[in-house]
């Protein structure tokens, strides 16, 4: 523990196919690459997220005949974002960018791994009742605080870290240690407007100590 108490950085599905060249490329997602690699020099203790979806999964829109990439569906009373096949279990797309310092990950948490369920969140799973553990992870190691980096904004690092203020943790969201996919348009910049209302720090990677 130093001198901030427990505290966890939790780097967020940093995978091929959200960077560019990849099927769900994120605009400069690559960009992160670095500044999380730096980032995680301040911390003892280094989650990883890897989206990890099997080929039929239901976020998929070749899943839904007759639907189109980035149209809305409802599945068992959940709406549904559809997008391209991404992240395939132990595809190269789902493999962490080739830059990443994956050295000091204590633990790598794979979501979305059910073809029925997608899951943002590293904490909660869609229907927002199946947890991962993760909560549970943190809190037996006295982890109060949860710092939040990578890909998306707007997504995964969204529900995560409204997730974490809802189960207990300081949240922080380390913002240019992060990239979105703002869809639709302007989603970026709501998700923010949301994660300040509900008492996420949106600090920068040059705050850290
Ligand atoms: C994500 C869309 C679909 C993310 C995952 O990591 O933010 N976005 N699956
Ligand atoms: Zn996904």
């Amino acid at each position: 523990m130093n001198k901030h108490g427990a505290r966890v950085l939790l780097v967020v599905d940093v995978q091929n196919d959200f960077c560019p060249g990849g099927s769900l490329p994120v605009h400069d997602g690559d960009q992160v690459v670095p500044v999380i690699n730096h980032c995680s020099t301040f911390f003892e203790r280094v989650v990883a997220t890897q989206d990890w979806h099997p080929r039929n999964h239901v976020s998929f829109a070749d899943s839904h005949p007759g639907k189109k990439i980035h149209d809305v569906v409802k599945v068992h009373d959940l709406e549904q974002v559809l997008w391209p096949q991404h992240c395939v279990q132990g595809t190269h797309g789902a493999d962490f960018h080739p830059a990443l310092n994956t050295e000091n990950f204590s633990l790598v948490l794979r979501k979305g791994t059910k073809p029925n369920m997608d899951s943002y969140s590293a904490f909660r799973e869609n229907d927002k009742k199946t947890i991962t553990g993760l909560d549970g992870y943190l809190r037996r190691l006295s982890v109060r605080e949860v710092y939040l980096s990578g890909l998306a904004t707007d997504y995964c690092v969204f529900y995560s870290a409204l997730d974490a203020v809802s189960m207990g943790f300081e949240t922080h969201v380390i913002i240019d240690a992060c990239r979105g996919v703002d869809v639709p348009a302007g989603n970026v910049e709501q998700s923010m407007i949301i994660m300040k209302e509900h008492g996420v720090v949106i600090i920068d990677s040059s705050d850290l100590s």
